[in-house]
């Protein structure tokens, strides 16, 4: 099987994991943990260094998700890259789980950082990046950003501090799925355009297809040869990506799996998805 087909049926079942994960707790951040299925898939099948056995591997690559509401798109990544047993999704945000629905470095193998309260992330992917070349270590350090997360300042701070120090071993990723908690970004808090922003504060800027794994990984490859600057890749999603009615919901980003035509709209999703995941 060829490297981009294999992306593709990592993505159908990091997507799967998550209609069922969620549909077992009866809700949950859905929507933007679908436009990420194919940056996860990207990251964990193709660009990270890691060792699923050994989660603290000191040679690792370090993902910070600091849109961190969005813990079911990472916890399906890490279970299907053998981090720790699939049946363990079935707990997320159960009391005592290690899945809780926010990120926490103290619970979950694979998880560096904790995260939930918005624009954190950034700031304490900046530090790690920081330490890292100080150290001359060869580490890469992947923060996951949201598109109505720009809307909190401390982005901007620490997007000063990684271009100021030139970072380049601080890949940012800008999720730019057009819609945040309670609307469109462009409608809530305009972002204008996330690209010419971004240039503008001092990164070396690609924008993809967030869709396209091939061309993630394409994105994320060309910016890890940028040597004098800090680099942004930006993806161009669909909140709730994959699943067209999900995709069309007039509000998904959070979804409770109560009424029958969500549960039948997700049980034909799920349906599709082990059709591609089985070679159907
Ligand atoms: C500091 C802070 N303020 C508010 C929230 C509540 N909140 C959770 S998700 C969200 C919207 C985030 O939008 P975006 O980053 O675009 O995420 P996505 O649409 O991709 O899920 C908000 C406001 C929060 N988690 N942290």
């Amino acid at each position: 099987m060829s490297e981009i087909n294999k992306l593709k049926i990592l993505s159908a079942k990091i997507r799967l994991d998550i209609l069922e994960m969620l549909e077992h707790i009866g809700y949950g951040h859905l929507g933007g943990s679908l436009s990420l299925v194919e940056t996860m898939s990207a990251l964990y099948g193709s660009i990270l260094k890691f060792d699923p056995k050994n989660p603290k591997w000191e040679d690792r690559d370090f993902v910070v998700l600091s849109k961190g509401h969005c813990g079911p798109v990472w916890y399906s990544a890490l279970a299907e890259s053998g981090f720790f047993e699939k049946e363990l999704l079935f707990t997320l945000n159960e009391g005592g789980t290690l899945l809780p629905s926010h990120p926490d470095r103290l619970k979950t193998p694979g998880v560096d950082m904790t995260t939930g309260s918005l624009g954190q992330g950034v700031s304490v992917a900046a530090g790690m990046a920081y330490a890292l070349k100080l150290d001359r270590k060869e580490n890469y350090v992947y923060v996951i950003v949201g598109d109505g997360e720009l809307n909190e300042g401390q982005c901007w701070e620490a997007f000063q501090f990684i271009a100021n120090y030139k970072l380049n071993n601080c890949i940012v990723i800008i999720d730019d799925n057009k819609r945040q908690l309670d609307g469109y970004t462009k409608d809530v808090i305009n972002q204008f355009n996330i690209e010419e922003k971004m240039k503008s504060f001092g990164f070396a800027v690609n924008t993809v297809s967030g869709s396209s794994e091939e061309d993630i990984c394409s994105g994320i490859n060309e910016l890890k040869e940028v040597k004098d600057s800090a680099a942004c890749l930006v993806l161009d999603t669909i909140k709730g990506q994959g699943v067209p009615y999900f995709e069309n919901m007039k509000s998904n980003h959070s979804v409770k799996f109560i009424n029958s035509e969500i549960l039948e709209e997700n049980h034909k999703a799920i349906e599709e998805l082990k059709k591609i995941i089985e070679g159907r």
